[in-house]
């Protein structure tokens, strides 16, 4: 045999078709996680599918995205899920635990397993040797309900470490260097599977900062081997019972190859507004900093607060930066208070957050007008902190706190020795913010509240679709700018009518309105359309609008599925060059849908599988789930 680490967990899950680089195949899911901003959709789907338990080993539901409570809607939502959860075995993580990778890497992940995840960052758990995907949350929902996952095939790029880390460069260095190499759209159609030697001497939390932000690159997913530190980590975490060791083969085959030597990098940040924007943080040191945010799923472990606590002892952070620190969960929480780090960032005047996404998703701490903010997280989209004008900065957890300390873009590796943080030999086990499911659920009422609305759904594909052209956008369309999230936006997840409002709020204000008066149309986008969150939302809501098509140059993997499982169309350019000659209100016409895609004068490429077919036909996976067929 010489099959890489990928290929080995996907053949022993693969349940339909054949398992290999750019075939399509169906893969059994062990364990789901969702979240709170996508799970409640998740889950409305999940209970039309008729299912009475998860038939999965494992369900996570992890309330992390909407805490702050602004009005009831968030509150309603957490009853929802509290409810639904207890009601189909679903484990439920409550709002203060955690977020969700960080909660999952310590209490739930176990290598070798395939774990899908309604949030794009779920290749955190990658870093425990698991095949872990990000996907919308009607996959997510259909995995629950014991139906396979279909993706294509994925090539595998071999990441060869070696070295070591120097003092002061951090595993978020690491995917930086990666982002600055390959770009935002490096990753598409690729699994970055890590080797080679320098992989022994990064920690699983370190590991997990890696595979986490692999989802910038836009890979499918990202994979550690599960070795001895895996296995302490487990021990650690009292979960040593679910440890196997996984490697790939000696002659494993691989598609790709890069080398990357741990000793040679140096502190790096990327600078606004896209995580591949990145430059060593020497060349723009002494520019101004207004506020630094430390946390996210991307660095919130116990071993980057201890790191920054360290470094905040007996120091005062500047007079004119704003310093939040949000731990990546209760047991990190729990760990820095009882370690006394949590006393030295609070004298230090670091303001302490909830364990929770927080300022990542504009959940408060919008930066001012104009602001300069570093951030230790994986996103830094023009918008996304909810100050439009914000210059977001991502770095490691070192340069933010040193940043913090001077008021200025500081390359940390001025302040001398770097603090010797240990891994504890164990951690505290809580799981006080923890409800397991009862043994039968059949008697749990589910509890909607006002503002959970049933999802819209449209009917089959017509054979000709027509209408206009309701926006043309370019290259690496986020997400964020399709169906932004932020304080004002988020509590309205589960209420599709309403969240439609915003559609390309920042972008285009008018869209909403503009969509309903011409009855629906088309997208036109650049290459990566729908890069970034794994939100449905931004297919379900323009959808609603009456969005039949969106035509772009190429597309990000899961919003590419969400557009298919809502019944829209992804077609691309079979001449890029057609992006060129194509406007806003032009008017566009696909006669004979059915049988082949021409649109005017120029030809798209659907470049369906027969699968993905059936599901537009049907106008969306749901409506063939109703007839029957998956
Ligand atoms: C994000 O980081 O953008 C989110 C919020 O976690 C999203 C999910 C969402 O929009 O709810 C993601 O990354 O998938
Ligand atoms: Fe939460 Fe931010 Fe991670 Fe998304 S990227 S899961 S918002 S911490």
């Amino acid at each position: 045999m010489n099959d890489n680490l990928t290929y080995k967990i996907l053949k022993a899950h693969c349940v339909e078709g054949r398992a290999a680089p750019g075939q399509s195949f169906g893969v059994a899911i062990d364990q789901t996680l969702t979240q709170d901003a996508t799970g409640t959709v998740a889950y409305l789907q999940f209970e039309a599918m008729g299912v009475e338990r998860i038939r999965t080993e494992l369900a996570v539901s992890y309330v992390d995205h909407n805490t702050l409570q602004t009005g009831f809607e968030n509150a309603d939502d957490h009853r929802y899920l509290q409810s639904v959860a207890a009601r189909y075995g679903i484990v439920f993580s409550r709002a203060g635990n955690g977020i969700c990778h960080q909660v999952h890497l310590e209490r739930f992940g176990v290598p070798g397993k395939t774990l899908l995840g309604s949030d794009s960052h779920t290749p955190t758990a990658g870093g425990l040797g698991m095949i872990a995907i990000g996907a919308g949350g009607q996959d997510v929902a259909c995995a629950m309900a014991g139906m396979p996952f279909h993706l294509s095939g994925p090539r595998v790029v071999r990441v060869n470490l070696t070295g070591e880390l120097p003092p002061w460069v951090t595993a978020k260095d690491v995917i930086l260097e990666l982002l600055r190499r390959l770009g935002v759209k490096g990753g598409v159609g690729k699994l970055f599977e890590y080797a080679g030697p320098g992989v022994r001497t990064l920690s699983v939390p370190e590991r997990a900062t890696i595979a986490n932000m692999g989802a910038e690159l836009g890979a499918t997913t990202s994979i550690f081997p599960s070795d001895e530190e895996t296995l302490g980590w487990l021990q650690a975490q009292r979960r040593e019972e679910g440890f196997c060791a996984l490697e790939a083969d000696p002659d494993a085959h691989y598609d790709e190859s890069i080398e990357l030597d741990l000793s040679a990098l140096e502190p790096l940040i990327a600078l606004p507004h896209s995580p591949d924007n990145v430059v060593p943080v020497r060349e723009v040191e002494g520019r101004r900093v207004d506020q630094v945010c430390i946390g996210s799923c991307t660095n919130s472990s116990l071993r980057d607060l201890s790191t920054v606590g360290a470094l905040l002892e007996g120091r005062q952070v500047h007079p004119d930066v704003s310093l939040t620190i949000s731990p990546g969960s209760q047991q990190v929480l729990g760990m820095i208070a009882r370690r006394g780090v949590l006393a030295a960032m609070i004298d230090a005047g670091a303001r302490v957050l909830e364990s929770a996404c927080g300022p990542c998703i504009g959940m408060g701490q919008a930066p001012a007008t104009g602001a300069v903010t570093l951030r230790t997280f994986n996103r830094n989209f023009e918008g996304r902190t909810g100050t439009q004008s914000a210059l977001c900065h991502l770095c490691s957890p070192e340069t933010a706190v040193a940043s913090a300390l001077s008021g200025k873009i500081t390359d940390p590796r001025t302040l001398g020795e770097p603090p010797k943080v240990e891994e504890p030999a164990l951690y505290p086990v809580s799981d006080s913010l923890i409800v397991y499911p009862p043994e039968d659920g059949s008697h749990v009422e589910v509890v909607r509240g006002p503002n959970i609305r049933p999802i819209p759904r449209r009917g089959p594909l017509p054979e000709s679709v027509e209408g206009s052209v309701l926006i043309k956008v370019g290259d690496n369309v986020t997400t964020d700018h399709i169906m932004p999230a932020g304080s004002t936006v988020l509590p309205l997840r589960s209420n599709i009518p309403a969240i439609s409002e915003h559609v390309f709020e920042h972008v285009d204000p008018e869209f909403p309105a503009r969509a309903r008066e011409r009855g629906g149309g088309f997208i036109v986008g650049g290459e990566n359309y729908g890069q970034g969150s794994s939100r449905e939302h931004a297919a379900l809501a323009p959808m609603h609008l009456g969005l039949k098509a969106v035509i772009a140059r190429s597309f990000a993997r899961i919003h590419r599925a969400n557009l298919i499982n809502f019944g829209i169309l992804p077609l691309t350019f079979a001449d890029p060059s057609d992006y060129d000659g194509i406007g806003q209100g032009d008017r566009l016409k696909m006669a004979d849908v059915h049988d082949g895609l021409h649109a005017g004068c120029f030809t798209v490429r659907s470049e369906l599988s027969e699968r993905e077919r059936d599901i537009l036909l049907a106008g969306g996976r749901l409506n063939l789930i109703r007839k029957g067929t998956h």
